[in-house]
């Protein structure tokens, strides 16, 4: 079994990312386990050159910082060659109308003046992530399933037309991690592209500026530490950040403060100890350029390793060698 997921360089690691998505990689990986900056993914929309090159070092190092193995981590573009040659067999193998039908590309493309060709095919170019690396299962939220669909339906229609070469994934639903929402508008996921909002907080952040943040978290005007997600959804998501960050339950965090004041301090207390080793680990790795070049160096080559029997198998079975 082999498990491949990613995180897209839109932004700085947020505490979403980490709480509900980096931290239980660490935690709870298998040996076979992979990991992927997908920085190619980044530029479906528009995008800056040097924004996209620091951000995808920094997650790089965050994702290093938290105890991801260096040997099961890389950076997607530096496969960059295997994964476009894929890509482009895979997009051989894909119809115009399957990829058209994507709901997340009606979605994200809807009101744009123009849409670049990418968010219509980046599916198939997740799909050459998956299969590339040999990918059996794939963890995703409901808003990929479709994605990881496609890539099963490609593996297979390749194997049937050309030789068996590809393992078939499925897509895996994570174990239940806290969603969290934007400390400045409850009703809304954090979302690390969105780094306007004050109510984001970026694993990188320092812990003055982390604790501004969450003294300003919107609540409501009741002033009693009540867990209930529906009706009080600012208060609620104080409480399961808590609960994430001292491995309890939400309920059982209520006992840790009784007014929204006392309940904003812990919070903020806990997510600092929380992510002050990630981020002075993370920190560490990014003033030593050459230490975090050797790594990833190290990463591509392993994963690079990993892809090229497959892709040798894929040129020669559709009559490219
Ligand atoms: N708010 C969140 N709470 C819990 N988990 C979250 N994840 C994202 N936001 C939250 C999880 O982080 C992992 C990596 O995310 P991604 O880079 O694949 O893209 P995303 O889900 O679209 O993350 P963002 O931060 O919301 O980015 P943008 O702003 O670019 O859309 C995933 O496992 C995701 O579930």
């Amino acid at each position: 079994m082999t498990r491949l997921s990613g995180i897209t360089p839109s932004g700085h690691v947020q505490l979403g990312n980490y709480l509900g998505a980096v931290r239980r990689w660490a935690a709870e990986r298998e040996p076979a386990d992979l990991f992927f900056v997908s920085d190619l993914h980044a530029m479906t929309t528009s995008h800056r050159p040097q924004r996209l090159r620091a951000l995808t070092r920094e997650q790089f190092a965050v994702l290093l910082a938290a105890g991801i193995d260096p040997d099961s981590l890389f950076v997607q573009s530096d496969l960059a060659g295997e994964l476009g040659t894929l890509n482009w067999i895979l997009e051989c193998t894909c119809s115009y109308g399957e990829a058209a039908r994507m709901i997340q590309f009606k979605e994200r493309g809807a009101g744009q003046e123009s849409v670049r060709l990418g968010l219509l095919t980046y599916p198939v170019l997740m799909a050459a992530d998956i299969l590339l690396q040999g990918a059996t299962q794939v963890p995703v939220g409901s808003d990929q399933d479709q994605h990881v669909e496609l890539a099963r339906t490609l593996a297979r229609r390749f194997n049937a037309n050309y030789g068996d070469v590809f393992a078939v994934p499925e897509a895996v639903v994570p174990k239940t991690a806290a969603r969290i929402r934007d400390l400045a508008d409850p009703a809304r996921k954090m979302e690390k592209s969105n780094q306007q909002s004050p109510g984001v907080v970026f694993v990188l952040d320092e812990p003055d500026v982390i604790r501004r943040k969450f003294r300003r978290a919107v609540t409501d005007g009741l002033d009693e530490v009540r867990y209930d997600p529906d009706g009080r959804p600012g208060v609620a998501n104080l409480l399961e950040i808590l609960a994430a960050c001292n491995d309890t339950s939400p309920y059982a965090a209520t006992e840790s403060a009784s007014t929204y004041a006392e309940l904003k301090e812990a919070v903020a207390d806990a997510v600092i100890e929380e992510l002050r080793p990630v981020r002075e680990r993370a920190r560490e790795l990014l003033e030593d350029a050459a230490e975090l070049d050797r790594i990833r160096a190290h990463g591509a080559k392993r994963a690079s390793e990993r892809a090229q029997p497959r892709l040798q198998a894929a040129l020669r079975v559709t009559g490219l060698r």
